[in-house]
């Protein structure tokens, strides 16, 4: 074996509630955005494929988890759908949901694979979106709330919490670039949801450990790390301003308990920084995470700000620099998305230096490709060696950290199965097993599938 890795290192893949249950309107749950988004608006949605059944693990999650072992989970994160657990945002909990939660935990433990429970995906309850969202300190309350009933109910069998998964996107997608519901554009308005889901996040590690309980909490941050084109001190700088905005602005306060100062002047200088309450920076600067998830698909390429600011146009990150498309760059030709493996190490590298060296793991990584169905073989499986090679690629990168000291506990593919992925839908496949909707979501094990238990069992390749 030329990639040996260490002893109990977590084999896994990544998924969320809101993505894989299905059984949107059953059981008390009540809609979130994402039902209510797809209610008004279909054609925002890939073949307007909405929330409503996703691949129905509610009622297929046994079935789902014997095919976790089955493709080599040591571990596998999900997210409990604040919706169906509290359907009010506060108040009453649902008994249904709470018994669905208990039996998935169950049956992971019961199969030897380590749950990790995450607490928020992109998944705002309606009726908490109606009162403002992240913009709202009533909703900051409210899932500190939820998270304290989560950590209440469940917190004897689960050891690994998470906050929230990539925190920045809701802010990206819902108040810069129109990707997302309620698709405003306001940076301002951006930056205070960034800044109350700092705080909700950091008042449920405090109530985390406030309650004692036994296991371990962090968030999942995507890690988009951003390189200049060229050596040039514009260009160098343009990346620098690039990576405050969108990867220190939460990895600092998080783990270091306060914003980046340069970040902090450059919102300051143009009338951008959010408002922030009493006793808010004390809360962030208290409650560092004891682990870090971290998502990475591709990294940011940027140079210094060549084209024009269009007349009166409201601030926007791109005012301080441009995108930058590097001439022979590898992209995934099935997403579009670039390939760059070592970026991985870079990643490790930077936690080890600049971070303390803080535990740690890959919380996602995986390749999408639209239209996989060609990749069909005779025997009636996908055979998807562009994934499997896409997975060593990063694992061999992933290997190098880990020698050279970083402190990665784990690596989780995105994801177990294809499911619903927000506007997306079902366009892009993640999956190790496919989910075919032709045929009454039929699971099939694709060839990574079979391939990843290998990778488990020998524990390297
Ligand atoms: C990540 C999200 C996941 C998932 C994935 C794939 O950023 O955490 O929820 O959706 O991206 O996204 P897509 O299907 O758009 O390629």
């Amino acid at each position: 074996m030329s990639y040996p890795f260490p002893e109990n290192f977590w084999w896994g893949s990544a998924a969320s509630g809101p993505q894989t249950e299905g059984a949107a309107q059953m059981d008390g749950r009540k809609p979130s955005m994402w039902d209510y988004w797809h209610s008004i608006d279909p054609e925002s949605f890939h073949n307007e494929v909405g929330p409503e059944n996703t691949s129905d693990f509610y009622h297929r999650y046994k079935q789902d988890i014997a095919l976790m072992k089955k493709t080599g989970h040591n571990s596998f994160r999900t997210s409990i759908q604040w919706s169906r657990l509290i359907p009010d945002g506060v108040g009453e909990v649902n008994q249904l949901a709470v018994d669905f939660y208990g039996r998935v935990i169950d049956e992971l433990i019961a199969n030897d694979i380590e749950p990790f429970i995450n607490l928020y995906h992109f998944d705002m309850p309606m009726c908490m979106q109606e009162k403002g969202g992240w913009e709202s300190r009533e909703v900051v309350d409210a899932y500190v709330n939820f998270a304290t009933t989560c950590f209440r109910l469940f917190g004897d069998r689960v050891k690994y919490w998470f906050t929230f998964n990539e925190p920045i996107v809701p802010v990206e997608a819902s108040y810069l670039y129109q990707w997302h519901y309620p698709k405003i554009v306001d940076f301002k308005r951006g930056a205070q949801v960034a800044h109350n889901t700092i705080v909700a996040h950091a008042k449920a590690v405090e109530a985390f450990k406030k309650m004692k309980v036994d296991g371990e909490i962090g968030i999942i941050l995507n890690l988009t790390p951003s390189y200049p084109r060229s050596e040039d001190v514009e260009d160098v700088k343009a990346a620098h301003i690039a990576d405050l905005i969108f990867n220190r602005s939460f990895l600092d306060p998080v783990t270091k308990g306060e914003y980046p100062k340069d970040l902090v002047e450059i919102l300051r200088e143009r009338n951008m920084l959010p408002t922030i309450e009493v006793d808010d920076l004390t809360v962030i600067k208290n409650n560092p995470i004891d682990l870090l998830g971290v998502n990475y698909y591709q990294p940011r390429r940027v140079k210094a700000k060549e084209t024009p600011i269009p007349d009166g146009e409201a601030f926007m990150p791109e005012h301080l620099f441009d995108p930058y498309i590097m001439p022979g760059r590898k992209i995934n030709p099935h997403r579009g998305w670039e390939i760059c493996e070592e970026v991985i190490y870079d990643i490790m590298v930077d936690l080890r230096d600049h971070y303390g060296n803080l535990p740690f793991f890959i919380s996602e990584n995986g390749m999408g490709v639209e239209g996989e169905e060609k990749f069909r073989n005779a025997e009636g499986f996908i055979e998807d060696d562009y994934r499997i090679e896409f997975i060593q690629e990063h694992l061999k990168w992933v290997h190098k950290g880990l020698q050279e000291g970083a402190n990665c506990l784990g690596y989780h593919l995105w994801t177990f199965m294809d499911n619903w992925s927000w506007a997306n839908a079902y366009k892009n496949r993640y999956g190790l097993v496919e989910v075919d909707l032709q045929k009454d979501l039929k699971r099939t094990v694709k060839k990574s599938g079979k391939w990843y238990k290998q990778l488990s069992e020998n524990n390297g390749f």
